[in-house]
């Protein structure tokens, strides 16, 4: 098969997981398609393009420039959208879950061959980072679950309020050539669900008596750059301590879809971020000191 005729089969494969992500619900069995399941590795190797916006930043520059013009929609394609993605299937509560409480949640990243998933390469001091949103871009929390012998994630979560949430896996498995993966999975947090409206765009916000502020424009459809500061009291906090590995950590999400996008960390509080498309995106930057992890939130539209 040339590599248009793979990459349409592989497209249309996409889709169909797509759809029965969506049609089933939450589920816990696998959501593989045909294609995924025939030939897992095959894709990363072939078109490196393939791959999720995950931590395993890297090596996915190669394989987007290599995958050239002829990669087709596959290149495109953000991460965090799919349940299943290069053979890997989030497979996250299927019962809804308590608002307002502690819940142990649980899942598991089942592999090309079905079961539990326990090889992964630690990028950012983790082997896996879990993020959790609320669909209306409220709620985040970024959390490091621990991998337990039988291959079941787990870490103590608190979903504050009701409503849908989608919780983004983003890990990198040994041994496969496409790198780094984000898979995203919608779960759902019983109660009434007041959605809120998105906070307009503003360079600087203030979290726990923290002032952060944004410099930085993020364009679509390319690399941005996006640099930002603490301050406190008036005077710029110069004693940040790092958080995996860097200055801080950078999240950002695409307001509509959840899209999650490839953010790589530069010097300092300086972040490269890849906005797929014009539209508005919610940024969430984590940054650490006085021994504790502190959220900045901003809500940024690409043009
Ligand atoms: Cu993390």
């Amino acid at each position: 098969m040339n590599n248009a005729a793979r990459i349409g089969v592989f497209g249309a494969g996409l889709g169909l997981a797509f759809g029965a992500a969506f049609g089933v619900g939450r589920v816990m069995d696998p959501v593989l398609d045909e294609e995924q399941r025939a030939a897992p590795s095959d894709h990363g190797a072939d078109h490196g393009a393939d791959h999720g916006a995950g931590h395993g930043g890297q090596e996915e520059e190669g394989g987007t420039e290599g995958g050239g013009a002829g990669s087709g929609a596959g290149a495109e394609v953000p991460g965090g959208l799919q349940v299943s993605e290069r053979g890997y299937t989030l497979a996250a509560p299927a019962e809804a879950l308590p608002a307002g409480e502690e819940t142990d949640f649980r899942f598991r990243i089942l592999g090309p061959d079905g079961e539990p998933w326990r090889e992964y390469r630690t990028e950012h001091e983790k082997d896996l980072h879990l993020i959790v949103v609320r669909r209306d871009l409220s709620g985040f929390q970024h959390v490091h679950p621990t991998l337990g012998e039988d291959g079941t994630w787990s870490t103590p979560l608190t979903f504050e309020e009701a409503g849908a949430y989608r919780v983004f896996a983003d890990f990198v498995p040994v041994g496969d050539p496409g790198g780094g993966l984000t898979l995203g999975a919608d779960v759902a947090v019983a109660g009434d669900y007041e959605p809120r409206p998105l906070p307009e765009p503003e360079a600087t916000t203030t979290v726990d008596g923290y002032e952060v502020s944004m410099d930085g424009t993020l364009a679509a459809g390319g690399e941005s750059e996006l640099a930002f500061s603490v301050a406190r009291d008036g005077e710029p906090v110069t004693d940040l301590e790092p958080y995996l590995g860097a200055d801080g950590h950078l999240v950002a999400l695409r307001e509509g879809d959840l899209a999650y996008l490839h953010v790589h960390p530069g010097e300092s509080l300086t972040f490269h971020a890849e906005a797929p498309s014009a539209g508005t995106y919610r940024l969430y930057l984590d940054f650490q000191h006085d021994g504790t992890v502190h959220t900045a939130e901003f809500t940024v539209h690409a043009h």
